[in-house]
């Protein structure tokens, strides 16, 4: 069966529910970042990776959205399949990827980001962290304006990518959501999903 290694709340969330959505089975594995586990299947320690039954293995959310979303046509998650709808697919996804994920590097580890271990210079990455989380979240509220989803056609694997990364914000972003109206309602959208609940409710345990 395809398996999905995921942590809880982690980006992994996003194929999860892509899975879900599809509806065909699939086990899904809970892990911790670099445990000996996950390294056996993935050398980075982290998560997403996915593997097929035959032991195919790929890791990168953005990849493993878009494989799953061409594998299951039926599931309707790809977006349009004209030259440009692809294109707008693949902006998203990178955009989830490069700009949005990476903004909350210096919030979750902001010993990487400064070789200073006092608490002050801490507090100023995790500061830094939060503008660059708000540039982005401005740049999705804008973009989500009039649309109930991020690609035309409706719902969609960049949906699903959005997910886990609209609650870190959430939660760490002083202030929350209240400026961007648009993203709140997406997480809404997506967070009223049935199939959204039953993986969060697999994930934390329920
Ligand atoms: N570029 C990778 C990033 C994967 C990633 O960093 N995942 C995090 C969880 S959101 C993780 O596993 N971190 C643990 C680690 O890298 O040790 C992707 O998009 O899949």
């Amino acid at each position: 069966m395809p398996t999905l290694y995921y942590a809880v709340g982690a980006c992994s969330l996003a194929p999860h529910i892509a899975l879900e959505w599809i509806g065909e089975p699939y086990e899904a594995v809970k892990v911790h970042f670099g445990s000996e586990e996950l390294r056996a299947v993935n050398p980075a320690g982290a998560v997403p990776t996915f593997q097929e039954d035959d032991g195919w293995i790929l890791t990168q959310a953005g990849a493993i959205l878009d494989y799953l979303a061409q594998k299951h046509p039926e599931a309707g998650l790809a977006g349009g399949l004209d030259l440009r709808s692809r294109a707008e697919a693949h902006r998203w996804s990178a955009f989830f990827t490069s700009d949005f994920h990476a903004a909350f590097w210096p919030i979750f580890l902001p010993y990487r980001y400064t070789a200073d271990k006092g608490d002050a210079a801490r507090a100023a990455v995790v500061e830094a962290g939060h503008s660059l989380v708000a540039k982005q979240l401005a740049v999705l509220d804008s973009h989500l304006e009039g649309r109930e989803y991020m690609l035309d056609g409706g719902r969609s694997f960049v949906d699903a990518y959005s997910f886990p990364m609209l609650r870190w914000a959430i939660k760490l972003l002083p202030g929350a959501l209240e400026e961007y109206p648009n993203v709140q309602s997406l997480l809404d959208r997506l967070a009223a999903d049935p199939a959204v609940q039953k993986v969060l409710a697999r994930e934390n345990g329920g």
